[in-house]
């Protein structure tokens, strides 16, 4: 084969100038520029896959909701559509985001800043399908399940072939931030991203997106599927003690966009330090940036629209004093008083990546 990388993936899609993680199944990561505006566009949203997109016509198609529920479901997906609607923009992060910054490194798709994008996504509200299922009272978890199925190899290893799911907590379901979508940016759902049905969890990390959703299990009892405790989790220390835990808000974070990485700008000259920040459902309530490794912080201007679980545009003008080598930080600060950490916590395993990140530019004299 001379080619490692080619431009379009199984599901037709070209790769548009993202960057390929892995070309089948397909894994694409948001270039700067893809990362600019405040609403992503469709072609340029990053595309997050462990399996190949599953074969699935819009006439065979079925959502089945059962498990604790008084009325188990069986929809087409005309049925399913025939449900209050739901639509808003919502940031998706993966929970890998920022991969490649971490040192040692660990396995996994080595993002770098681009995996996560801010789309409109619209279709039916979550909450109003599990009204016509009504939940019994006890039910405790609902669980996703998407149509993709394949072994995992490991370590660690699923049992035998599974399909890629996630189990959210029933108040979480019904909130407003939860929509079944049908499409994405009003156009209908491309088949990587989930056509032609797909969850979408608004404040929490992308795994809890269920893309190519096809069945919903009410159960009684926490959920403990593999994407959520094998995968997709992490240590959290209750009184002292780790807890395997499985991952679910989105921590702060602010991505420097520009003067990118290995950027260059020139002494003495105004030049705008421009980027995103979000904090899952929480608001952003400000971002400061250090152009001096941490040393000294200064607040940026939040600019452009403000939607709860969606990020934030910044910027900030810099007239940089001295030639050479400059590393920038910035950090963001949520409505709830959550901040960046600055140094790793090895307890996140190879997730939640939202430390302290220089981006190291060089000032020109
Ligand atoms: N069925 C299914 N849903 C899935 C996944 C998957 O592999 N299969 N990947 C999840 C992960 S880890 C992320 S980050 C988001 C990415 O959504 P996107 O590809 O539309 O950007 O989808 C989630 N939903
Ligand atoms: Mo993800």
């Amino acid at each position: 084969m001379p080619f490692a990388v080619r431009s379009r993936g199984q599901d037709g899609d070209a790769t548009n100038g993202r960057i390929v993680r892995m070309q089948e199944p397909r894994n694409l990561e948001t270039p700067i520029d893809g990362l600019l505006p405040w609403q992503t566009k469709t072609h340029q949203h990053y595309v997050r896959s462990h399996f190949a997109v599953p074969k699935i016509t819009a006439d065979d198609f079925r959502l089945t909701v059962t498990g604790h529920v008084e009325r188990p479901l069986n929809l087409t997906l005309a049925d399913a559509k025939a449900t209050n609607e739901a639509r808003r923009p919502v940031t998706l992060e993966c929970a890998g985001n920022g991969r490649v910054f971490l040192a040692p490194a660990v396995p996994g798709l080595q993002w770098g800043i681009g995996g996560v994008g801010n789309a409109v996504w619209a279709g039916v509200s979550l909450g109003a399908i599990l009204e016509r299922a009504k939940p019994k009272p006890g039910a405790v978890d609902v669980v996703l399940i998407g149509a993709d199925k394949g072994p995992i190899a490991g370590p660690p290893s699923s049992p035998g072939p599974i399909h890629f799911d996630r189990g959210i907590p029933l108040a979480k379901a019904k909130s407003d931030e939860c929509l079944l979508a049908t499409t994405m940016n009003d156009e209908p759902l491309r088949p990587a991203h989930g056509a032609p049905l797909r969850a979408i969890i608004g404040g929490w990390y992308g795994m809890a997106s269920v893309k190519w959703l096809t069945q919903i299990v009410v159960t009684d009892r926490p959920y403990q599927g593999f994407w959520q405790t094998l995968d997709y989790s992490n240590w959290q220390r209750i009184g002292g003690v780790p807890s395997l835990m499985p991952l679910t808000e989105m921590q702060p974070k602010a991505i420097i966009l520009k003067p990118g990485l290995d950027g260059v700008v020139r002494v003495n000259q105004a030049t705008d330090i421009v980027g995103k920040a979000w904090a899952g459902m929480a608001a952003v309530k400000s971002v400061e940036v250090s152009t001096d490794a941490g040393t000294t912080w200064q607040m940026v201007e939040l600019v452009g629209e403000e939607k709860p679980g969606c990020w934030r545009s910044w910027r900030m003008a810099w007239k940089p004093t001295k030639a050479g080598p400059a590393s920038l930080l910035a950090r963001c600060t949520d409505a709830t008083g959550r901040t960046q950490p600055t140094t790793r916590d090895a307890d996140r395993r190879s997730y939640t990546i939202n430390h302290l990140i220089p981006t190291d530019v060089t000032v020109r004299g």
